[in-house]
């Protein structure tokens, strides 16, 4: 089976120079993360949100994943669908019992770290995204009140602070998590799709930089720290987004 059968249908936040970009989508990073581990090849396909309808249909989500012979579309179906299909005794996204551990860790992630994140980063994506996107995102992603709301508190370091702070509470349940477990990933030695999980919004929050010392490499949390070393050294995955604007993150 060739490495370079798939295409990977993609976020980015402004409709030109789609090439250049970094996805900045949690969701899609985790396939993105996914696919690096397996070590498989894909052609990329970088949408803005106005695109994804007329590209892939009503209703559809990124990551949506072609693979020659049809469509997957959710990071965790799409997850699924690799192990199946490239799973071997050394490298796999959930391996014997990995599924359900990968449905918990994801619960956990988007039901809290996800709103904890969303402060300190969507002030952000929206600073990146062009008019269209902008728009689509307070219609249709998250209220733009609330945005509103969040852009004034990145603008403030107190609040900052204390944002960040709930965000450590919420990954101190993955500190626990790791010192009671053996193994440098969330499954022990080989990192899995639970990994791309959380990686996702490590990945993601490099949109602001200011959340490595606050968060991601902060004393509170140090075998978070270095799962994050461990977890990029494994993935060799990268990303490049434009330093924020000025004026957008307090200086902390
Ligand atoms: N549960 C889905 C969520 C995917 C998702 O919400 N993707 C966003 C981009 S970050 C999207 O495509 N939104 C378009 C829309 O909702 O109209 C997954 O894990 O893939």
């Amino acid at each position: 089976m060739s490495s370079s059968q798939y295409t990977l249908y993609e976020l980015v936040a402004h409709a030109d120079d789609r090439e250049s970009q970094s996805t900045h989508s949690f969701f899609v990073l985790r396939t993105k993360l996914d696919l690096a581990l397996l070590g498989l090849k894909y052609t990329r396909v970088p949408l803005a949100f106005g695109d994804i309808e007329g590209t892939l249909g009503a209703g559809v989500t990124l990551p949506t994943l072609a693979t020659g012979t049809g469509r997957v579309v959710d990071s965790f179906s799409i997850a699924e669908y690799l192990e199946g299909q490239h799973a071997t005794g050394g490298k796999y996204l959930f391996g014997p019992g990995g599924s359900r551990l990968a449905r918990f860790i994801q619960s956990w992630a988007d039901g809290a770290l996800l709103p904890a994140m969303m402060p300190l980063l969507a002030p952000l994506f929206v600073a990146h995204n062009d008019a269209a996107s902008r728009a689509y995102f307070v219609t249709r992603i998250w209220p733009a009140d609330e945005v509103e709301r969040m852009s004034a508190e990145l603008r403030d370091a107190e609040r900052v602070r204390e944002n960040a702070a709930a965000v450590r509470k919420v990954l101190r349940v993955l500190e626990v998590y790791l010192a009671h477990s053996s193994g440098r990933f969330i499954l022990g030695d080989t990192p899995t799709h639970a990994d791309s999980i959380v990686g996702g919004y490590y990945f993601a929050s490099q949109v602001n930089p200011a959340l490595n010392a606050l968060v991601w490499d902060h004393a509170e949390l140090p075998r978070v720290a270095r799962w994050v070393k461990d977890f990029k050294e494994a993935s060799g995955f990268e990303v490049a987004y434009p330093p924020p604007p000025a004026g957008v993150v307090a200086d902390v």
